[in-house]
């Protein structure tokens, strides 16, 4: 079998309502479809985005750049197209557009080979678990008052969720202790309840609102500090005893591997697009759990689902339902609020080809 043709095509799909964030309102996710043909007529599918179209442009053509790299390739050899790409790209450097490049092509050879051997890509790698925990993401904003944020969080657990994520970063401290009271008061202590800093605070600060929320029992505090500062997360994570969670912002290997060494996240969240793809992303997961670290892949739930089923320290999978538009399939959750690991071949998720015609751009 040999790969015969890439096809791009860019979507915007509008958020339900925009969504003002630690720094931008976010309006559209913004994606380009990545879809491998074979001389044998299999497709495998992958995907990247951007936010509000912001430099999809720069994504489209990075894509079309690695063209030459999986032309001719039998799907097998996966491994070849990201050791040669991470060679190709070197020169403009091993963050940003590039590694998200590759990855969108390693997400689409990975979903070929699970649908060249008849097996979803958790079984193709080895999986441990058939069902894995999610939790809901994507609301429970800044911009919500105290009794939306009741009223969404009520809401999550009626629909099955038995975990959800929260904002923080109000300007007083007291208003993000406030509005944590209120979720958990919404929920009750039987869910499980994470907060997203977005990377707003100093250290100090962090620690002194962490001390503040410890009493809520949150499941995790995340991205506390500038991703970078992997020194001043550390100080945090060692200081709280509530988890930090850290990761989605750093590309591939490097900062990852720093995280770990530095123990400044307890939790490990890798980006499936930021990783370069799959294969990158399996690595990273293997080193975190050399380092007893758990990990929780961040977006691409479609994807990262089957990803999380063949490692053992996967710990929870994030819901974010902006792409759902895009899949013919729902995420359907069990009495546990758990999510089944799809079975289908290759990533068991494929895109709506109607959907792709309605948000194509
Ligand atoms: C997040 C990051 C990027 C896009 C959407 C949402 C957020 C998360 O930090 O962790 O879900
Ligand atoms: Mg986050």
């Amino acid at each position: 079998m040999k790969i015969t043709k890439l096809n791009l095509q860019a979507v915007s799909v509008p958020l339900p309502a925009p969504i003002p964030s630690a720094r931008i309102v976010i309006r559209t996710a913004d994606c380009v479809l990545v879809t491998l043909e074979t001389d044998e007529g299999a497709t495998g599918e992958g995907m990247v985005f951007t936010l509000n179209g912001h430099r999809l442009s720069v994504l489209h053509e990075t894509l079309r750049s690695l063209e030459p790299l999986v032309l001719g390739l039998d799907p097998g050899m996966s491994g070849a197209f990201w050791s040669r790409a991470w060679s190709d790209i070197s020169f403009l450097g091993h963050r940003g557009a590039t590694v998200v490049g590759m990855a969108g092509i390693d997400m689409a050879l990975w979903d070929l080979r699970g649908k060249q051997a008849g097996l979803n890509v958790g079984r193709l790698i080895g999986a441990c678990r058939d069902a894995l925990p999610i939790y809901r993401s994507g609301s429970l904003r800044l911009s919500a008052s105290i009794d939306q944020l009741q009223k969404e969080a009520a809401g999550f657990v009626k629909d099955g969720y038995r975990a959800m994520k929260m904002s923080l970063g109000k300007p007083g401290m007291q208003e993000d202790v406030e509005r944590v009271r209120a979720v958990r008061e919404a929920i009750g202590p039987g869910v499980r309840l994470m907060a997203d800093c977005n990377q707003q605070f100093t250290p100090d600060r962090a620690i002194r609102l962490g001390r503040r929320l410890e009493e809520f029992e949150l499941g995790w505090i995340e991205e506390p500090v500038p991703y970078h500062d992997h020194a001043g997360e550390a100080q945090v994570a060692a200081a709280l005893d509530t988890p930090v969670a850290s990761g989605e912002s750093e590309y591939a290997r490097f900062g990852m591997m720093e995280m770990l060494q530095r123990k400044s996240a307890d939790i490990l969240m890798p980006d499936l697009q930021r990783m370069g793809g799959p294969t990158e992303f399996l690595k990273v997961a293997h080193a975190a759990e050399f380092f007893n670290t758990p990990i929780s892949p961040h977006l691409f739930t479609e994807m990262s689902l089957s990803l999380a089923a063949a490692l053992p320290n996967a710990m929870i999978v994030e819901h974010m339902p902006w792409f759902a538009p895009l899949y013919g399939a729902p995420i359907p959750l069990d009495a546990e609020g758990n999510v089944k690991v799809p079975t289908a071949p290759g990533w068991g998720y494929s895109f709506d080809p109607e959907a792709v015609a309605r948000f194509a751009v």
